[in-house]
Formats: C-alpha cells, sequence, structure tokens
C-alpha cells in the first residue's frame, strides 16, 4: 500500500505505459488540468515529458468541431501516434482513463475507434449517514468501515481520499454520486439546507473528476426543516419551499445532479399520507430542479412491509409493477425512476423485475447492489459482475440495457484501507461501474481487467488464481445459500449467515412457505399470486411452466413438492443437498488455490484476503449444515449419497 488506503485499480504501475511516453494535451478548463496534473504525474514516475508543443507519442484534446456526442470520444492510433479525441472534457477524461486502462496496447499497432457511454446516467449511491445510526452504523448495509466523508458527525477535514475515490470511480466511467442514505435521518436532512457547505465541499472533490454530487431528501422536509404544516406536493408552500431551498443549492453547487429520493417505503415519508402519487411527489421536486437541469432519482422499492404473513394474497414481488405500471407516462420528463434489478431486494437469485421493461414512457435506471448485504457481505468473495450482465442482457423486446437510461449501484465502500473490507470486492465496484459505461462488456473479461491493473506486472499464477477464484464465486455463494431462487433466509436485521425461518412469519413480505411436503412461492396466474402476469412473452408463460421455468428460479415461481424432479433430474430435496455440499467444496478450492498464491501480493492485502476466507468457509459451512438440515428433517428424505446431515 502507498498510503493509508490501497490504491484499488489505479496503483502507480497502471501508469507506466503512459508515463513513459511524450503526451500532449489540449484544451481549457478544469478537467483538462486533471488530466494534466495526472500525465505530470505519470510522466515524472517514468520518465516521460508532458510535450504541449511538439512531438508526442499519444495526444489528447477537446475539438469543438467533432462530431461526437457528450462524454464520448475517439481513439485512434496512426504514424506512431495515438490520438483521443472529444467533444467535451468529460469525453476526454474517459479517454484519458481508457487509455490508462489499455496499458501498451495504447502504443501499438493502428486502430481507430469510437467509445460512447450506453447509459448516460451511471451513477453511485451511498447509504452513508453523518452520524453512527444506533441500528445500522455510520454506513447502513456498510461492510467497510465508517463513511469516507463523515466522521464523528461532521464532515471530514481531510478530504484527500475524497478525491481518490473520485479519481477511481471517474477510471471506472461513473459521473455521478449520491452521497446520503435514501433512509434520510434527521442529522442527514439538514444537509439539504445549513448544512449544504458540507455536500460543496464534496461536490467540488468529485467535480475536478467529472462527476456530480446527488443528495437524498426527506420527502417531508417542507415540515422537518421548513416549518410547514405540510408536505403535501400539490400545496402552494410546499412548491414554494422546495423552489427556494432548490435555488439555495444550486446557489452554492452550479452543477449539483439532483435529488435521490426513497418515499412511502419502508416507512420513509412520501406522498401518499396526501393521497397523492408518486408522479405528484416526483413532479414536485422534479419542478424545482427543472430550472437549473437537476434531475429526480425516484426510487420504486416501494411496497408493504407491515404484511401479516396470514395473508396469501400479498405478494412483495407484485409490488413495484403494481404501484407504478399505472403512472407510466405521468412523470416530468427529468424524474428517474430508479427500480432495483429483481422485484424482491438483491437476493443472489431472482428474476429481473417486470417493471424495467413496462415503463416505456418514464426514463428508468437500474438499480444494482455492489455493497453485498445478500451476498456474503464483503466476508465472502462473490464477484457479482456475470449476475449485473444478466440483468443488462435481459430481454423484454429488447435488452434490459437498452430500455433504460441509467445504472445506479449501491456503494460497497468505506473508510476500510481496502476500500471494500475484502479486497476482492473492489472487483465489484469496478465491474458495475464500467458495465455501466458498457453493458456489453464480458463479466470475465472485467473481471480480468480489473485483475490486471490491480495486481499489475505480477506473475500469470497470481492472475489465473485469482479469476479461478472470482469467476463463479456468484454461483458457490448461491449453491451453499438459499435454493432454487426462494431467497431470504438470513438472519433478520443483519441479514449475515443462515436462519431459514428466520423471515417466514414476519410483517416483510419475504416467505419460502416449506412444510413436510414441499416448498416455494406459487406465483402463477393460474393458482397463485399472478405474478407471472407481469411479464411480457414469453417470459409470462415460461415462468408459468413449471415444466419450462428456468430450475435456478423454480421456487421463486412455484410451490413444489421435495420429490419435483428439476430440469437438471435430480428431485427438489437432493438437488439441496448436492448444492450444499458442492458449495462449501468450491470454497475449500477456493482457499487452495489461493495458498499457492498469497505470498506473491502485499502482506496486508494477503493476509485480510487470508482472513476473509476463512470466515467465509465456516460460514457456508453454516449454511449449508443448517439448509440441509432443516430439509432433511422437514422432508424426512436422506440424502441419496449418505452424507453428513444433522
Ligand atoms: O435491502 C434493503 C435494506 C435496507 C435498505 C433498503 C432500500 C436503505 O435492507 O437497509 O435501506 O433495502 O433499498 O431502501
Amino acid at each position: 500500500m502507498i498510503s493509508d488506503f490501497h490504491p484499488a485499480w489505479l496503483p502507480a504501475e497502471a501508469f507506466r505505459a503512459l508515463g513513459s511516453r511524450r503526451v500532449q494535451v489540449r484544451g481549457d478548463g478544469l478537467l483538462l488540468d486533471t488530466v494534466r496534473t495526472e500525465v505530470a504525474a505519470a510522466c515524472r514516475r517514468f520518465g516521460g515529458a508532458p510535450a504541449d508543443t511538439g512531438l508526442c507519442d499519444v495526444s489528447f484534446a477537446v475539438s469543438s468541431q467533432a462530431d461526437l456526442a457528450p462524454e464520448e470520444f475517439t481513439y485512434a492510433r496512426g504514424e506512431g501516434v495515438t490520438v483521443v479525441r472529444a467533444a467535451d472534457p468529460a469525453g476526454l477524461l474517459h479517454g484519458f482513463f481508457h487509455v490508462v486502462r489499455q496499458g501498451e496496447r495504447a502504443f501499438a499497432g493502428d486502430f481507430d475507434e469510437r467509445h460512447a457511454p450506453a447509459l448516460p446516467i451511471r451513477l453511485v449511491s451511498h447509504w452513508d449517514n453523518v452520524d453512527v445510526h444506533p441500528v445500522m452504523g455510520q454506513v447502513e448495509r456498510g461492510y467497510a468501515g465508517g463513511s469516507i466523508f463523515w466522521s464523528a458527525g461532521r464532515l471530514r477535514e481531510d478530504l484527500s481520499r475524497v478525491r481518490a475515490y473520485a479519481r477511481l470511480l471517474a477510471a471506472g466511467g461513473i459521473n455521478a454520486v449520491a452521497i446520503n442514505n435514501v433512509n434520510v435521518h434527521e442529522a442527514e436532512a439538514h444537509l439539504l439546507t445549513d448544512r449544504i457547505g458540507e455536500v460543496a465541499a464534496l461536490a467540488e472533490q468529485f467535480r475536478a473528476y467529472g462527476i456530480r454530487v446527488h443528495l437524498s431528501v426527506d420527502f417531508a422536509a417542507p415540515i422537518t426543516l421548513g416549518g410547514l404544516p405540510t408536505a403535501d406536493p400539490l400545496d402552494e408552500r410546499v412548491r414554494a419551499w422546495w423552489a427556494q431551498a432548490t435555488q439555495a443549492v444550486y446557489a452554492r453547487i452550479p452543477d449539483f445532479g439532483g435529488y435521490v429520493v426513497k418515499a412511502d417505503s419502508e416507512g420513509q415519508p412520501g406522498p401518499s399520507a396526501y393521497a397523492r402519487s408518486h408522479a405528484d411527489g416526483a413532479n414536485l421536486l422534479a419542478e424545482a430542479l427543472a430550472p437549473f437541469g437537476g434531475v429526480v432519482h425516484w426510487r420504486a422499492f416501494v411496497y408493504n412491509h407491515r404484511q401479516d404473513w396470514r395473508d396469501r394474497s400479498t405478494d412483495r414481488a407484485r409490488a413495484a409493477y403494481d404501484h407504478f405500471t399505472p403512472l407510466d407516462g405521468r412523470f416530468a420528463p427529468n424524474v428517474i425512476l430508479q427500480v432495483k434489478h429483481g422485484p424482491m431486494d438483491f437476493q443472489v437469485r431472482e428474476p429481473v423485475s417486470p417493471l424495467l421493461g413496462a415503463m416505456p414512457s418514464t426514463p428508468v435506471a437500474v438499480e444494482v447492489q455492489a455493497t453485498q448485504e445478500y451476498t456474503g457481505q464483503q466476508r465472502h468473495v462473490c464477484y457479482l459482475g456475470p449476475m449485473w450482465s444478466e440483468v443488462l442482457r435481459f430481454p423484454f423486446g429488447r435488452p434490459v440495457a437498452g430500455l433504460v437510461q441509467g445504472m445506479v449501484t449501491v456503494a460497497n465502500v468505506g473508510d476500510d484501507p481496502f476500500w471494500t473490507g475484502h479486497p476482492l470486492a473492489q472487483a465489484n465496484l469496478y465491474a458495475a461501474a464500467r458495465l455501466g459505461w458498457n453493458p456489453a462488456l464480458d463479466p470475465l473479461a472485467l473481471l480480468d481487467e480489473w485483475i490486471a491493473l490491480t495486481f499489475p506486472g505480477h506473475d500469470p499464477a497470481l492472475r489465473e488464481a485469482l479469476r479461478a477464484i472470482m469467476d463463479e464465486s456468484w454461483q458457490a455463494y448461491e449453491r451453499y445459500t438459499a435454493p432454487l431462487g426462494v431467497g431470504f433466509m438470513v438472519r433478520p436485521g443483519h441479514h449475515y449467515g443462515p436462519d431459514v425461518d428466520g423471515y417466514e412469519y414476519t410483517p416483510w413480505g419475504t416467505y419460502h412457505f416449506a412444510d413436510r411436503d414441499g416448498i416455494g412461492v406459487d406465483r402463477t396466474r393460474a393458482t397463485g399470486t399472478g405474478f407471472t402476469g407481469q411479464y411480457p412473452s414469453p417470459w409470462r408463460d415460461l415462468y408459468e411452466s413449471l415444466a419450462d421455468c428456468p430450475d435456478e428460479l423454480l421456487l421463486f415461481f412455484h410451490h413444489v413438492p421435495y420429490a419435483h424432479v428439476l430440469r437438471n433430474g435430480a428431485t427438489v430435496v437432493q438437488h439441496i443437498y448436492d448444492t450444499h455440499f458442492a458449495g462449501v467444496e468450491r470454497v475449500e478450492a477456493m482457499i487452495l488455490r489461493w495458498q499457492q498464491v498469497s505470498g506473491l501480493v502485499d502482506e496486508a492485502v494477503a493476509a485480510r484476503i487470508n482472513e476473509r476466507l476463512a470466515q467465509q468457509l465456516r460460514s457456508a459451512e453454516e449454511w449449508r449444515d443448517q439448509v440441509n438440515t432443516y430439509f432433511y428433517r422437514k422432508s424426512g428424505v436422506p440424502d441419496a449419497r449418505g452424507r453428513r446431515i444433522y
């Protein structure tokens, strides 16, 4: 490590190819200064030279004539010179980091390429609190220490780490960040008004890397901060309050991105208190932001979290679609509906949310969770690139990536020296960022890209081992946890570790309905909750059919007997046993593989990975034994292979 935190995917070595060349940078402004500063540092270290006049090996230039979209750049090489051009400084910054990622390849052969982001909105959403919340800690669902923004209830004095973070995000193609938790508590609500200076200070750090800052706001702010008797979105005083508050924000932060709102969700206030719709609520804020070019990210994570478990007619999976599809076309143009990728809540396996394909007249962003709330909490290796890639490619006629305007990633970083607790969890943030830029990228290629940048110049054996450990780690996690898409068998509250019935009789709408005969949630139109009917063809029929439903989602859509034979030939209960043993074996194999190469990396990194892998194995064994034992006791069916079940 070079300082008190790990350089992640931008170690000095990643700049060797560029920094040993003659580098020209043409254009003016803050982002160009950033590129110049980067170039100067790289050249100082590796013996190259900034070459603003005369011969060069690589040239970066903003040229207004170029027929290029915002953030787009051209990347070409001929006659021994690599040339990056963009119409705007943001495009040039992306082009700069593209050259860094390419390393020596940027200086070999001839090429002529154009690169533009597929999704204009690429936002990282922090669930950071200013204060330490008594239950959730400082970062809600944070597994990497405290906030990098706030400490002891105040903005950190030294923001150099925030600058380094902005640089990492920009290098992955991120262009927006929301700095505070979507659950807005009292202290954090004030960031909008009397604590806006803190937001401005953070925005200054992010601005240098082309990243706009967004704020999560309290829908009831006109009451809690403004002293009004109401937050009714159609009340004139409320509209005036938001207009004035927003104007004051822009007076301090002219490039402020906008608001993120969790309304009428898990106890957060919202327009329903005034019998107004989500469109009324979102449009209120959109109206205040519109004069300044700001946007509202309005979250679609709305469901009844006070359900009676006896009530079989309510299905949480249906909720987002049922709430929002009637409102399609009623949102202001600067509202972005932010939809979780699955209909439930970031489980290891869910179908793609049908809402993503059902809002043709509304700008939509898909939300993914880099923080591994339900996927091992950054104690387990679980590379999620392949999961997100499946979501982005999922065809609702067109792939999801062609239907949405943005990708929002719930951040997984904290003040931990490795940023993410588990050093290998950095790959999730990297992959999410890169997939937002180009959803067609192969997640395995992205993993290789991350490994090569983060562990540059290392032994190929190390790279091979990391690839072997991380590739399919998502499937490994799936195998030893909740089976066949049923989800939630975690400890209530903190959500770590197994508790098969932990959520079974709770108000949260997360049930598996296991009894002595079978398991799964009947979401068919024929006999269940009708959720399959929210999908267009062919999915509505595929998921409806017991014969055609993909195995990995079987229990998400169907309630079946334990003896039901899967498409893969195993019975459900035998599949549960087999996958749970196999999942743990996979973790054992990861550990063996890691032991062969751990001596090749920085000692502190190796020590942290060792510790996490040991925890992962203990936890995977616990999952295996609890889940297998539960189903053995429920079903009475022994393991066909006679392995140990308790
Ligand atoms: O997954 C759930 C989490 C909550 C979170 C919520 C949300 C920020 O358990 O901690 O709240 O999702 O996405 O709003």
